[in-house]
């Protein structure tokens, strides 16, 4: 029986990576056929009780024993046995005593900043994974190099006083910059609390500390690698990593695992994502009454990746080895998380009583430690041999992604400040007591005198472990984290490429329209259109766009392995291995991944790619926002097109699909270019000058572009507009003079025609002469005009500045009205520099399904509502009678009592 145990047990430690799932075999047949026959031979020989009695005992036995992996879970074990480590080709002491000056200095970091400062930060995400961190840069993390972008690390945003204390020991920063952590605007600069590019351009990459978006990034970012390079666009001899250190608590994201299945169908094997198993989060445990390593595995095995589980340290292989019965399994089976946690936090009395005392046989096994042995008996993720063995696992793995579990202790080393408590996760400051404990512990060689003050420690730069340091990154290829961004500039199309736009056409269009025909200018520029990366969440056929799918093609790793229904027709579906357009199918995060990945190619790769990411604006900002903001951090570039815009003018999809506010959404991120073009010539002027900013001028900065799908007419360029386009407003129709009453219109988008019809309106029969502007970007004119106000107020006694909108409007008389498909807030952005003030018209309230010319009366931003508000306007100026506007509601045939959208 001794013997089964061994043989299943050697089977489940031998046959990790692959899904050992019991197949049924001949010998299995032939196994069931003797247990038939012995228990016939049983029940005759013994009778039904004494059978009965022999079949319990063996089902109890079976019950103890190690089984392997049912569904997609294995026992809750190393996933690589301990025959199966390689040697450890580092100094793991010097390792360990550098690892430690880390941990010193980053614990240091924080508890000096929050001595004379509230500016927070966290010790104990790193505490827990300083060892998955340093194997890293010790083995495996290689920097750029010729030919080599460099692995892309995806750091645990919590975890950055780690890297900072790296970057320390390292000579990149100094003490200065230690001190000043989250102090950013401290004299002579500070340190950034996560990492974030936007602050730490040539340090940080990628930011990662909204949970979630670092391993959704990570995934596309791994995925648009081999896209550059199956294009042709990268020249690298290895293929990059891309590593994404994570909690195992952000597991909760939805954007977290939501997109997981893409690394397996994708192949993904550049990936490889460490989580960091240390049970809690920052109230508690993750999972107290289950277990998360469990969870995660089932997931991620179900989800096709290759997953590995770093469990237990070295001091467990021989009580696994020595336990027969496969009890201890059973013992660690048993145990929730939350005991887990208790016995990290207990002296080792209490886990010999209550974990191995469970079984007597379990106690037996480690009569031979003490109390304080058992205390430390590591988890895995905290041992240098399993850590580098599982990392070397995963570099090697084809064909999969890999998960690496990792079970540490949160605030590893902490003591009693916080070593896997509840509150570890908040802990900033220790007393002198703890930091004596602390220093002792990892042996940092500072004196009793100085250890209140927490001083930084960095050993000479002749020192073993400064020298070992050195020349680990320096066989690795250099330092990181690392941003390094050489210019590159593309040969951007001038503007006369887009002549036909600024000729207006005869036929009515739509913006939409017009953004598909540039597109396909812009494919087929020679300067650009390789770099060109059109991004499409399934909605290509909505907005005209599937003609590219036939000429260009869809990215696919695979080709096509099939042939598409449509194969006959000159569209068809054309999937293939050096595609252009991501078609990412419904996913708006992933394609904001996508969109982030080749907005910063020029940076992490070195190459300049242009996305061009259109989308159901509804589906925007309003949807994942969080990436439209990290897209600013990151200094992405590109083009984000919001289609289908409009309360109205998509008018009859309803309320969650009719957008009238991303605009002032997009006008929130501080690199973001919001434009709301109404013209087909106007879009032309802001792409071209969006292509010349970000990828000859080199501005990190990217463009939010309405687009409607309203036809209507598209205008010939008026002379001389090109600034006002970009600057956000200009004249474009002014009204026949000799009026009694001057008033001025800003339309946007396809509301403008309400304004021009308007202006018709108000002249024939309300003698009022009307300008039309189109008012591109209420953001940008609103940013100048608060740069000249800050101005004016640092400078009472200059001559006061005047911003572009100021001076455009300084001589108009009359009323100012502005009618969007837009929430009033966005024109209203604008209202403090307008003269005499701004009355605006707009669709706030929840949108509903109906015609175009109801929905724009119901909104009021219909023509005859801009006559009234117009009128209204001038009224309310003393211009002209309130029984004008009276009468006109009436003539107009606007009621008065209407139902209005719902403002609360
Ligand atoms: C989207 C988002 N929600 C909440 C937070 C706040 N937060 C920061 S760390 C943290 C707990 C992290 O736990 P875990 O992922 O397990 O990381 P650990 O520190 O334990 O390694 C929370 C809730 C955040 N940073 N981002
Ligand atoms: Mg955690």
């Amino acid at each position: 029986m001794i013997n089964t145990v061994n043989i299943e047990k050697k089977e489940i430690y031998g046959s990790r990576s692959h899904s050992g799932s019991p197949s049924g075999n001949g010998n299995g047949d032939k196994v069931g056929e003797s247990l038939q026959s012995v228990f016939e031979l049983a029940l005759e020989s013994q009778g039904p009780e004494r059978t009965a009695q022999l079949l319990e005992k063996l089902v109890g036995q079976l019950r103890s024993t190690p089984r392997p992996p049912s569904g997609q879970t294995t026992p809750y074990l190393n996933t690589i046995p301990p025959e199966n480590q390689p040697p450890y080709p580092g100094d793991w002491r010097v390792e360990r005593r550098i690892k430690s000056l880390m941990r010193w200095n980053a614990m240091a970091m924080v508890v000096k900043a929050n001595s004379t400062t509230n500016v927070g930060g966290h010790i104990s995400t790193y505490a827990s994974a300083a060892t998955l961190y340093e194997i890293g840069f010790n083995h495996f993390f290689r920097g750029a190099s010729e030919n080599f972008p460099g692995d892309q690390i995806y750091f645990q945003g919590h975890a950055a006083p780690g890297m900072y204390a790296r970057a320390f020991l390292e000579g990149r920063l100094d003490e200065k910059h230690l001190q000043n952590f989250r102090q950013e605007l401290a004299e002579g600069g500070g340190l950034s609390s996560y990492p974030h590019p936007y602050l730490m351009p040539d340090f940080w990459q990628f930011p990662t500390v909204s949970m979630g978006l670092g391993p959704i990034m990570s995934l596309y970012q791994a995925r648009f690698n081999r896209y550059l390079h199956a294009r042709g666009l990268t020249n690298w001899k290895d293929e990059p990593k891309v590593w994404a250190f994570l909690g195992d608590g952000e597991s909760d994201e939805v954007d977290t695992l939501g997109a997981i299945t893409l690394g397996a169908r994708e192949n993904l094997d550049n990936l490889i994502w460490v989580i960091n198993c240390n049970l809690q989060r920052l109230d508690g445990p993750v999972r107290g009454n289950g277990k998360i390593i469990q969870e995660l595995e089932g997931l991620f095995r179900g989800a096709g990746w290759n997953v590995i589980k770093v469990i237990w340290g070295s001091e467990w292989d021989d009580l696994f080895a020595r336990d027969k019965k496969g009890l201890l399994l059973k013992r660690m089976d048993e145990c929730v998380d939350g005991e887990f946690q208790k016995y990290c936090v207990e002296p080792g009395s209490y886990t010999r009583e209550h974990f191995f005392g469970k079984y007597p046989e379990l106690l037996e096994l480690v009569n031979h430690l003490s109390d304080e042995q058992i205390r430390k008996l590591l988890r895995g993720g905290h041992d240098t041999k399993k850590v580098y063995t599982a990392y070397k696992a995963a570099v090697e793995h084809k064909g999969q992604p890999t998960v690496i579990l990792a079970k540490t202790v949160k605030g590893y080393g902490l003591g009693e400040a916080g070593e896997g408590k509840n509150i570890s996760h908040q802990q900033k400051k220790m007393n002198e007591k703890e930091l004596r404990e602390f220093r002792e512990r990892f042996e940092i060689p500072i004196s009793d005198d100085v250890i209140a003050e927490t001083p930084f420690y960095r050993p000479p730069v002749d020192s073993v472990e400064i020298k070992y340091l050195l020349e680990r990154r320096k066989a690795l290829g250099g330092f990181l984290p690392a941003r390094i961004v050489k210019p590159a500039t593309l040969d951007v199309p001038k503007l006369d490429s887009f002549a036909e736009f600024f000729k207006g056409s005869a036929m009515e269009a739509s913006t939409t329209m017009a953004f598909v025909r540039l597109m396909t200018i812009l494919l087929r520029h020679k300067g650009i259109s390789k770099n060109i990366v059109p991004i499409i969440p399934d909605e290509a056929r909505t907005f005209g766009l599937d003609a590219l799918f036939r000429e260009i093609g869809i990215y696919s790793s695979k080709g096509q392995l099939y042939d598409p229904v449509d194969s006959s027709s000159l569209l068809y579906y054309h999937e293939a291995k050096d595609g252009q357009i991501l078609e990412e199918g419904i996913t708006e995060a992933g394609s904001m991944a996508s969109f982030i990945a080749s907005g910063t190619s020029y940076a992490t790769h070195g190459v300049p790619t242009i996305p061009f990411y259109i989308y159901y604006s509804m589906f925007g900002p309003q949807r994942v926002g969080d990436l439209f903001w990290l897209a600013g951090d990151i200094r992405a570039k590109g083009f984000l097109l919001g289609a289908t815009s409009g309360r109205t003018t998509l008018n009859g999809e309803g309320l969650q699909h009719q957008d009238g506010h991303s605009l002032l959404h997009a006008s929130t991120i501080p690199t973001c270019l919001p434009y709301d073009p109404a013209f087909g010539y106007e879009l032309a002027v802001i792409v071209a000058d969006g292509l010349r900013r970000m990828y000859v001028e080199n501005e990190d900065i990217f463009y939010y572009i309405s687009l409607y799908n309203e036809n209507h007419a598209m205008p010939p360029m008026p002379a001389g507009v090109e600034d006002g386009i970009l600057k956000g407003l200009y004249k474009f129709k002014s009204a026949a003079e000799g009026k009694k009453v001057k008033a001025h219109i800003f339309g946007s988008g396809p509301i403008i025609q309400s304004a021009l019809k308007a202006q018709e309106i108000l002249a024939e029969r309300y003698d009022v002469s009307a300008d039309v502007w189109s008012a591109t970007s209420y953001k940008l004119l609103r940013t100048d005009a608060i740069r000249c106000q800050r101005w004016n107020m640092m400078h009472p006694t200059d001559a006061p500045k005047k911003s572009y909108v100021e001076n455009l409007l300084a001589k108009e008389q009359g009323a100012f009205v502005a009618v969007s498909d837009n929430i009033r807030t966005v024109p209203d952005q604008i209202a403090p520099w307008v003269p005499g003030g701004l009355f605006t018209l707009g669709t706030d309230g929840f949108g509903r399904s109906d015609t175009r010319t109801r929905l724009r009366r119901f909104f009021e931003v219909d023509a005859e509502s801009t006559v009234i508000g117009t009128l209204y306007a001038l009224s309310e100026k003393g211009l002209i009678d309130r029984e004008v506007v009276a009468k006109a509601i009436k003539g107009l045939g606007v009621d008065p009592e209407k139902i209005q959208p719902e403002l609360v």
